[in-house]
């Protein structure tokens, strides 16, 4: 997959691919990461980007322009991508996106700064538009990169197949298990007899009932958006009963 980030920091933005899974995508070249500064499109002198808003009010405002200038020049590098802005205003950004986003033969993730956009750019050239949380940070380069990430571990042969089975837990909607290694007793704190049992079946099931209860205790809204089968339900119901 290749990615384009438009960013006015593109020695920032550059950085996720430095470690963890999108350095070894890029090294597996399963992904290309590439920047483009809209400074690079600036028509004056100057090279600025940003001007006061209409209307007034605190702040500078990206303008069209230049902005659509990159993202026609990326559109042109990439062949056929779809456009996405990060901001407060998206639509929250979760596994299933990540999930769909990876799918993606190229992708364009756009960068605000400042106040935000010019609205027309978003109109005319924005597919999605995505948040990561009801926060506010000084531009969109943090989330982009963090889009990036989450995707860059689902693309094919990046993960090994071992760790697949890790993916299923999230894209199954749950919250994962919990994880133990050694020592067996760490300051009193055993690890639970069935992770020692060597009884794969029976962990598989310990594990799968973790997921479920622990996404009942920390996350329960999250089981409300599934159709779980009567073997799961069972697994919960022993896993509430336990808790009492
Ligand atoms: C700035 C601002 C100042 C006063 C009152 C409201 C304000 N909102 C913003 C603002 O949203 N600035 C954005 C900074 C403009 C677009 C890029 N920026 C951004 C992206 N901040 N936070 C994100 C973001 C992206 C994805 N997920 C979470 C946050």
């Amino acid at each position: 997959m290749k990615v384009e980030v438009i960013t006015l920091f593109p020695e920032f933005v550059e950085q996720v691919t430095r470690f963890g899974m999108p350095r070894i995508a890029v090294e597996q070249g399963q992904l290309a990461l590439s920047t483009r500064n809209p400074r690079d499109y600036s028509t004056n002198k100057w090279r600025r980007v940003d001007a006061r808003p209409y209307g007034g009010g605190p702040g500078m405002v990206m303008e069209a322009e230049p902005l659509a200038a990159a993202i026609d020049a990326a559109r042109a590098s990439l062949g056929a991508a779809k456009v996405v802005y990060l901001s407060p205003q998206g639509s929250r950004f979760d596994q299933r996106w990540a999930e769909r986003l990876s799918a993606e033969p190229g992708l364009i993730l756009l960068c605000g700064r400042y106040e935000g956009l010019d609205e027309r750019v978003l109109e005319a050239e924005v597919d999605f538009e995505l948040s990561l949380g009801d926060f506010v940070l000084s531009g969109g380069e943090l989330a982009a990169m963090v889009v990036v990430d989450a995707i860059a571990r689902l693309l094919p042969g990046v993960l090994g197949d071992e760790q697949s089975a890790v993916n299923d837990s999230f894209s199954a909607g749950l919250l994962d298990h919990p994880h133990y290694t050694r020592p067996e007793v760490w300051r009193d704190a055993v690890v639970p007899d069935v992770l020692l049992s060597g009884d794969h079946a029976k962990i598989a099931r310990w594990r799968r009932q973790q997921a479920l209860g622990q996404t009942w205790l920390k996350r329960p809204e999250l089981l409300d958006g599934l159709e779980l089968d009567e073997d799961s339900r069972a697994l919960l119901r022993d896993f509430i009963a336990q808790q009492r």
